[in-house]
């Protein structure tokens, strides 16, 4: 079994200073369910002290964060994802075992972390507002300023990943960021708040209150002195959570998963096409708001691509921690028993399982895993094809031409990310106008994680954009200045 490095995990960081809280909760490795730490509880009374923190770091009553230029900013960042780096074993094995995420995943989503303090530590300068032509006496213009303090509270799934995309944009543009991790994997974000702190980022500016979400989460969406809100989880729960933000008019950004198609036309090269479509939908076993876990294919190659998919899911193989993986298990026993009641009803309404992966010989007992699956034969309209299952299942469907795949694709009232896969130019464009998601992406799927790409969705799937350099926007808002010089 692996250890886990020594840390004061079961704290919260407020003002600078690492915090007890009333209780703690148990956090337990979903790679075999037993406890690995403690972690800090908090409810109303450490939210209201870190808010504070965090509106006296912004206006300047704590440190000399709001004395910062762009350009100090910047180093900070830069150095930062230096230190990410330095500490990136720590971190992959941290994550590796508190999400069950096999540990060559685990190393790729530190790196990303990496690159997100990279990526906005360049960008911290480079954020300007505008001129704008206007009456001749006059001169006007935008500036674009922090918002003060932006909550954040995110998922479980990709801890780090999400820690570096949402606190490296929102600190980049100058703001101070109340941070609720989610209780069931928060382990490589108090790390990297520890990191933080060593790194010499003054008090206050980051905080971190671990805690549920009814209670820690819950008290962050509803507190009047928040300026930013950026949720990451479920549809439900954003829409308990925008409500809360609305209270004090917070404007809020929306990440709340998918269910995304990925559409494979006859001339397109399966060669390449047919990894991304595996990898689309076991990537962290499935638990990821991206995953393409719907494959539309079209009729004239459908048995061939079913076989060879067939083929593939059977050498598919579940384990943990530092071996060779495809899939690790899911979060917790909740997720599973999910995952598992949805399977045994699609089952129950004639569809099959054309193909599955195995546990690996010598897997750890005890973990909450459920094999890589592949399903065929399924009503149109049927919840798999609508709810996010969020696990390693694929939903194939098959079509006969163009206008028939866009009207699958179409067929959610989730939107976030589609894959197209054909050699046609003009089917290529035509569909990446007519496919209602926020991110398409042709003869690839995910386009390697690209942190620089505006991300976000439609409908379901939520609103606004993080990510790249709109991510870094979304942290801003603008005030116009209009100078009568006469
Ligand atoms: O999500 P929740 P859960 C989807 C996925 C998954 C389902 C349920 O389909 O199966 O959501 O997962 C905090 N006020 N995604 O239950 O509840 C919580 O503590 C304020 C998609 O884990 O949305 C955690 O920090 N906050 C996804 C965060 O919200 C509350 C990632 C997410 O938890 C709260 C994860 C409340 N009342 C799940 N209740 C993606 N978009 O990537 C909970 N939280």
């Amino acid at each position: 079994m692996q250890s886990l490095p020594e840390m004061p995990y079961h704290h919260a960081l407020i003002g600078g200073a690492w915090v007890d809280t009333r209780s703690t909760l148990d956090v337990e490795a979903p790679s075999h369910g037993k406890t690995i730490a403690r972690i800090a509880r908090c409810e109303g009374a450490e939210i209201d002290q870190a808010v504070e923190a965090a509106c006296l770091a912004f206006s300047g009553q704590l440190g000399d964060w709001s004395q910062w230029a762009a350009r100090r900013r910047s180093e900070w960042l830069l150095g930062f994802a230096a230190a990410i780096e330095a500490d990136h074993e720590r971190l992959s094995a941290l994550e590796c075992l508190d999400t069950g995420k096999p540990m060559t995943q685990a190393r790729g989503d530190i790196t990303a972390c990496a690159r997100y303090f990279r990526f906005y530590g360049g960008a911290a300068d480079k954020l300007h507002g505008e001129t704008i032509p206007f009456e001749n006496d006059f001169a006007v213009m935008t500036l674009r300023e922090p918002y003060g303090v932006c909550a954040q509270i995110i998922p479980w799934n990709y801890p780090a990943q999400i820690f570096g995309r949402c606190v490296a944009a929102a600190l980049a543009a100058g703001n101070a960021v109340v941070l609720k991790p989610a209780e069931d994997a928060c382990l490589s974000v108090l790390r990297l708040a520890e990191l933080a702190v060593e790194h010499g980022l003054p008090a206050g500016v980051l905080n971190v209150v671990p805690g549920l979400g009814r209670e820690a989460g819950a008290a962050l969406a509803a507190h009047p002195h928040i300026d930013h809100l950026s949720f990451t989880g479920s549809p439900e729960t954003g829409t308990l959570v925008a409500q809360a933000a609305a209270t004090h008019h917070v404007p809020v950004t929306m990440e709340l998963g998918g269910k995304s198609p990925q559409l494979l036309f006859a001339d397109a090269d399966l060669e390449a096409a047919l990894p991304f479509v595996v990898r689309g939908i076991i990537q962290n076993a499935g638990q990821t708001c991206s995953a393409g876990s719907r494959l539309l294919v079209q009729r004239d190659i459908a048995d061939k691509v079913l076989e060879r998919l067939a083929e593939r899911f059977e050498t598919l193989r579940c384990d943990a921690g530092e071996a060779d993986a495809d899939c690790g298990p899911l979060i917790n026993a909740r997720q599973k028993a999910r995952l598992e009641a949805r399977l045994e009803a699609a089952r129950d309404d004639g569809i099959r399982t054309l193909a599955h992966g195995r546990m690996a010989e010598g897997a750890p007992a005890g973990g909450y895993y459920v094999t890589p699956q592949l399903l065929t034969d399924i009503p149109e309209g049927h919840e798999v094809l609508q709810e996010e299952l969020f696990g390693p299942v694929l939903a194939v469907q098959v079509f006969d031409d163009e206008a028939e795949a866009l009207a699958l694709a179409n067929a959610t009232d989730f939107g976030l990310c589609a894959g197209i896969w054909t050699r046609d130019g003009g089917r290529q464009l035509r569909l990446a106008k007519g496919i209602r998601s926020g991110q398409v992406f042709i003869n690839n799927y995910g386009a390697a994680g690209g942190i620089e790409l505006p991300f976000g969705g439609v409908g379901r799937s939520g609103h606004g954009r993080e990510k790249g350099f709109e991510g870094l926007r979304s942290y801003t808002r603008i005030k116009t200045v209009a100078i009568r010089h006469g």
